[in-house]
């Protein structure tokens, strides 16, 4: 198998990337792998800059979908109790102190299967209320239809979240209320509205290396490159299915950074989910692997993720700033 290495090569951004290749940078020598990401890593972006996210769940819990890792489906007894959607007011308010801690966008996240349009009509008042006091915009409400999409990008959404989880083999283990075909479906409906996209997906649910390869190739192939590539490491919650499985080893989570930053040079790839519980050694090794966002405030959705000056702390050690 032989896998590009001039610089040349390295500079060419790909669409039609083969299991047996992506399979091949897995499997690399760890310093072969690392090296090849870096230096693609340098192609497109400042390796010391990081983008900087804020999460807010604006509807928690209660969703019809039975997704094995998420403490908010109504399919599992979880300490997540089912909360109405958030007013204007508390969101913009909640935006403004993201943007003064240093965030530059504010990700709204809704624990929903697909939203209504009376669901909508608040949701771009939000978009709008955010957008005006200065922050990039991104949501996830789950699934879209064309119309919808079209709404948000009106309402001035720069970026929509919506995972692809894990391969299309695994994905009927994980969740069975929705297919991979209706997750493909909305991500075209958000990128034909000329919204930003955000897509990645979540390690650590037993799935095998090749469902990371297989869900790494459907990524990597898609008509573009999604701009943000959230890469999870699953955070086990109490009473879903998922609560009880081995812990992945944080070298493979590495790798899959790496593999992701070299398969989608120009995506920002985010250093998602499951920092609460990471060394700040294994982090590192995520930038140096070409992770360039992360999550910024002491809690995800529902569950806890560092605290800001910790977090402060850890960048400043490693000499990372903020990007613009
Ligand atoms: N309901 C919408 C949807 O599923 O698209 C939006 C919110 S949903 C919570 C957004 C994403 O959060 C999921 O696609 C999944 O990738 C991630 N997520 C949820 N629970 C997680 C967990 N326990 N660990 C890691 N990532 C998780
Ligand atoms: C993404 O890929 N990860 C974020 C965001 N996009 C919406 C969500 C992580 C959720 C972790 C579990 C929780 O806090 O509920
Ligand atoms: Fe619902 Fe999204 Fe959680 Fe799945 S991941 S149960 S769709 S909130």
């Amino acid at each position: 198998m032989t896998i590009a290495t001039s610089e040349r090569d390295l500079a060419v951004v790909r669409h039609d990337w083969t299991r047996g290749e992506v399979r091949a940078l897995f499997e690399l020598p760890f310093p072969e792998l690392i090296f090849r990401a870096q230096r693609i890593h340098r192609l497109h972006f400042d390796p010391t800059e990081v983008q900087i996210s804020t999460l807010i769940s604006i509807k928690t819990g209660g969703c019809p979908e039975d997704c094995a890792y998420c403490p908010q489906s109504s399919h599992y007894q979880t300490s997540v109790k089912a909360e109405k959607l958030m007013r204007l007011d508390a969101v913009v308010a909640e935006a403004r102190a993201a943007k003064s801690a240093g965030a530059s966008r504010f990700c709204m996240g809704a624990a929903w299967r697909e939203p209504k349009d009376r669901d909508l009509d608040q949701v771009c008042e939000m978009v709008a209320g955010v957008k005006a006091i200065g922050l990039e915009t991104c949501a996830t409400l789950g699934m879209l239809t064309q119309r919808q999409a079209r709404r948000l990008k009106a309402a001035g959404l720069d970026y929509y979240n919506h995972n692809l989880d894990t391969s299309p083999e695994y994905y009927g283990a994980i969740i069975t209320t929705r297919a991979y075909q209706d997750r493909l479906d909305t991500l075209g409906h958000v990128r034909d509205a000329g919204i930003h996209v955000c897509c990645g997906g979540i390690v650590g649910m037993g799935e095998s290396a090749e469902d990371r390869i297989g869900m790494i190739v459907t990524l990597a192939n898609l008509p573009a490159h999604p701009e943000s590539v959230p890469i999870n490491m699953l955070v086990k919650v109490e009473g879903t299915p998922l609560a009880g499985g081995a812990q992945l080893d944080p070298l493979e989570f590495v790798r899959t950074i790496a593999v992701a930053r070299i398969t989608m040079p120009r995506s920002v790839v985010r250093l998602s989910a499951g920092r609460e519980d990471m060394s700040e050694e294994t982090q590192a090794l995520c930038f140096l692997a070409g992770a360039n966002s992360i999550f910024y405030g002491p809690k995800l959705l529902t569950t806890p993720n560092p605290e800001r000056d910790r977090d402060r702390r850890l960048m400043g050690k490693l000499g990372l700033v903020p990007m613009d």
